[in-house]
């Protein structure tokens, strides 16, 4: 027996030797560049500047004890068209500094992080493949400034999908998705977020996206959406930045639609926020929309298609909803309804629930003429007004708003007429007009007085 256990070891280093000499996949030539064309184990570490690692299809970079990818310099370019695989990190670059570029063409499956670089600054990631971290974020930047991720592929995330600092560009492609456990995206201020695909946040109390400021674009094959019921489809966190936009004609979807945070657990929002839509807005808790302080506009267009660029097409075609409340906050709020079509109203949208002005003087816009408002019922605050044209009829319900505008441009929302509330609710029969008319007495008195004369 004792040759044979002798001669078992000596086999075994003989092919481990040869297999650690073959596992050093990845060569570097010149100094700081590296090419990877079979499976290296062990991962690869270059912490200098300007290191740049190209993995080659087919190629594995592994690490069964720490990161796949180690380059902690400035200005690190990463190329993945194989598989990197980490017990750590995928890519870890390590903590400020700036200028990681990784395209990820493959997969990276990572135990840790996809990509790590806390508060670098001027990251960009481009993916068309599969960035894999189920147990932690996806790509993590902390407060990273300037960050641009490019997706057309798949993020997986146990955390955070994709965090980062201010300035951040996101653009998520149709059939692309980010899907994380917490917030799918969470970013900070001028934010700028393009989304064709899926963006979704999976757990009990993530949003689709946590942001300070910026612009939304949420295409009509976009989806930015929460699974948790307190948590919201887009939320905005606490502002310097004056104005933020979503236009969507696609669907927002959460607990709370679009939420503001207004000084609960979290500091208040107290900036404008600006949302047109032409798409699908669902609260399930009962608030499609929450717009906080500051003078807020929500613009209900039957088609946003007007509004396309070279760099996104709107429009969906299918009917505007609008599923919840929505709360205008204080502020001098204003909120449109426009259609190009049917006389200028909405008539296949779903808009039966609240339209709530708030404190301070809020105006409603419709394009329709007021010829077109065929009834007007005051009940307990609730002001509700029926519009009908060629058969059709919407009903539409607000409170706590002071002024109404007919006859608006069906694009812009400008011009028309404006009445006050009091003068849209049906006229009171006497004698409790004279009660209830008040300052309207006198002049009540006074026509009575010239048609005696
Ligand atoms: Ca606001
Ligand atoms: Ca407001
Ligand atoms: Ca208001
Ligand atoms: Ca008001």
């Amino acid at each position: 027996m004792r040759p044979i256990l002798l001669l078992a070891p000596a086999v075994s280093l003989a092919a481990l030797l040869s297999s650690t000499a073959a596992h050093a996949a990845c060569v570097e030539s010149p100094s700081g560049t590296y090419t990877c064309t079979g499976l290296q184990t062990g991962g690869l570490a270059d912490n200098d500047d300007d290191v740049s690692v190209t993995i080659d299809l087919g190629a594995e970079v592994e690490n069964n004890s720490g990161d796949a990818l180690r380059v902690r310099g400035n200005d690190t370019v990463v190329e993945n068209n194989g598989t990197l695989t980490a017990d750590g990190d995928g890519v870890d670059s390590g903590d400020n500094g700036s200028g990681l570029t990784v395209t990820n063409n493959g997969t990276i499956n990572a135990n840790a992080r996809g990509v790590n670089a806390d508060d670098e600054d001027d990251v960009t990631v481009i993916n068309t493949g599969l960035i894999n971290a189920p147990s932690n974020d996806g790509i993590r930047l902390g407060n990273g400034a300037n960050a641009t991720f490019l997706n057309s592929g798949t993020l997986i995330s146990g955390d955070e999908g994709m965090e980062a600092g201010d300035n951040a560009t996101v653009t998520n492609d149709i059939g692309a998705s980010i899907t994380a456990v917490e917030d799918a995206i969470q970013i900070g201020e001028a934010a700028s977020i393009t989304n064709s695909g899926t963006i979704q946040s999976t757990g009990t109390d993530g949003d689709g996206v946590d942001m300070d400021s910026g612009t939304v674009v949420n295409t009509a094959t976009g989806s930015i959406s929460t699974a948790a019921s307190s948590s919201a489809g887009i939320d905005f966190d606490a502002s310097s930045v004056l104005v933020s936009t979503i236009i969507n004609s696609g669907t927002i979807a959460g607990g709370i639609g679009i939420q503001v945070e207004l000084g609960g657990a979290d500091p208040a929002n107290v900036q404008t926020q600006i949302v047109r839509t032409d798409g699908v807005i669902i609260g399930s808790g009962g608030i499609a929309m929450d717009l906080g302080a500051s003078d807020d506009q929500v613009a209900i267009f039957d088609d946003l298609t007007f509004q396309s660029t070279a760099d996104y097409n709107l429009g969906s075609g299918a009917p505007v909803q609008i599923v919840g409340k929505t709360n205008l906050g204080t502020g001098e709020d204003t909120l449109a309804f426009l259609n190009t079509a049917d006389g200028g109203m909405i008539y296949d949208a779903v808009l039966n629930d609240l339209f709530d002005g708030g404190a301070d003087t809020d105006t409603v816009i419709f394009s329709a003429s007021k010829s077109d408002l065929t009834a007007s019922t005051l009940i307990a605050d609730i002001l509700s007004l029926t519009f009908e044209d060629s058969g059709m009829a919407q009903v539409l319900n607000f409170k706590d708003f002071e002024f109404f505008t007919f006859g608006a441009d069906r694009l812009t929302g400008l011009g028309g007429t404006t009445y006050a509330a009091a003068e849209l609710t049906a006229p009171v029969p006497l004698p409790a007009g004279f009660v209830l008319l008040g300052g309207g007495l006198a002049a009540l008195g006074a026509a009575r007085a010239r048609r005696k004369g």
